[in-house]
């Protein structure tokens, strides 16, 4: 999978796999649930990244218990259906009761049951979906705007200024083109590296105001719990925070099939320490203020007549 290799930079805990055997009971269901919620950054490699922001790890409670409530459910549906099948079989005399053809109470309990169990697992959706949504008090908003196929990365509040385009890699850049003979599993992180990434503090409420020039992009990084459309002509919002002590690099990618070189758009965030943040915002500052440059030009588009739009 290609995001282990992602996961594997800054994985500080071992994968705890979940007992196959352990699904038999609802006890033991609800002890491995509470494990599976337990803060790290990576799961067994089958299942959601935990991520390393709250609403990742969140996302990923959420996702176990609505995991482990279907484990539940087909344990007592199909253990009632077995038990039935293999004690109530004709070869061992039992004779079909053809006189109920109808039972209201069996049809409210069949009703009801179900609707609970929807209200327990809507309940927690709900205030996630709204914690999601709820981008109010962010301490840094970047402006993210999708080009095919680049973005580009314009920060306001503590980083005022700061405005770069992030694009693939050149040994990735160069190692994809037809022909290259550069076996790609020589790249480190081949079509997952930029130039430039997002760089971005740890334990600051970051919100991305996403956007596009051209078609529907997607800003996407699964350690965040993070995904979004970019889309011209509207601005879409995002945001996390990632826990203080989980800096590193992290791996995304486009994840809207917007074009010909939708697979070479990837996206790269380096989260830092609030200090070494302000020291790179002031760093970027004074080589842009000593080259005189205002804004950075697009970076040259491959001829028309050779691009695809979605
Ligand atoms: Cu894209």
């Amino acid at each position: 999978m290609r995001f282990n290799r992602a996961r594997a930079e800054h994985d500080n805990s071992r994968p705890r796999g979940f007992s196959g055997a352990a699904a038999l009971s609802l006890a033991s269901c609800a002890a491995l649930a509470l494990s599976g919620t337990a803060a790290a950054n990576t799961s067994n490699g089958y299942n959601l990244p935990i991520g390393v922001t709250d609403l990742s790890q969140a996302m990923y409670g959420l996702h176990m218990e609505v995991f482990w409530i279907c484990v539940a459910i087909a344990v007592v549906v199909f253990g009632v259906m077995i038990y039935s099948l293999v004690t109530f079989r004709q070869s061992k005399g039992a004779i079909p009761d053809t006189t109920m053809v109808h039972s209201t109470k069996v049809e409210i309990i069949w009703t009801v049951i179900p609707v609970l169990i929807l209200v327990v697992m809507a309940v927690p959706a709900a205030d996630l979906i709204l914690k999601q949504e709820d981008t109010r008090n962010s301490e840094l908003s970047i402006r993210v705007t999708g080009y095919q196929w680049k973005w580009q990365y314009q920060y306001m509040n503590a980083g005022e200024g700061v405005d770069f385009f992030s694009t693939l890699k050149q040994d990735s850049n160069f190692a994809r083109q037809l022909g290259s003979g550069i076996d790609p599993k020589t790249v480190p992180n081949y079509l997952l590296d930029v130039d430039k990434p997002l760089v971005i503090p740890s334990g600051t409420k970051v919100r991305l105001l996403l956007t596009s020039m051209d078609v529907i992009h997607a800003w996407w990084v699964p350690d965040f719990g993070a995904k979004r459309s970019a889309i011209p002509g509207y601005v879409n919002e995002l945001w996390f925070k990632v826990d203080p002590g989980k800096e590193g690099i992290y791996r995304g990618q486009c994840a809207a099939l917007c074009g010909r070189d939708h697979g070479f758009m990837p996206v790269v965030v380096d989260v830092r320490t609030p200090d070494d943040f302000k020291k790179w915002v002031e760093d970027q500052k004074a080589a842009s203020k000593q080259a005189g440059a205002p804004a950075p030009a697009v970076p040259a588009d491959p001829p028309t007549s050779a691009r695809v739009i979605n």
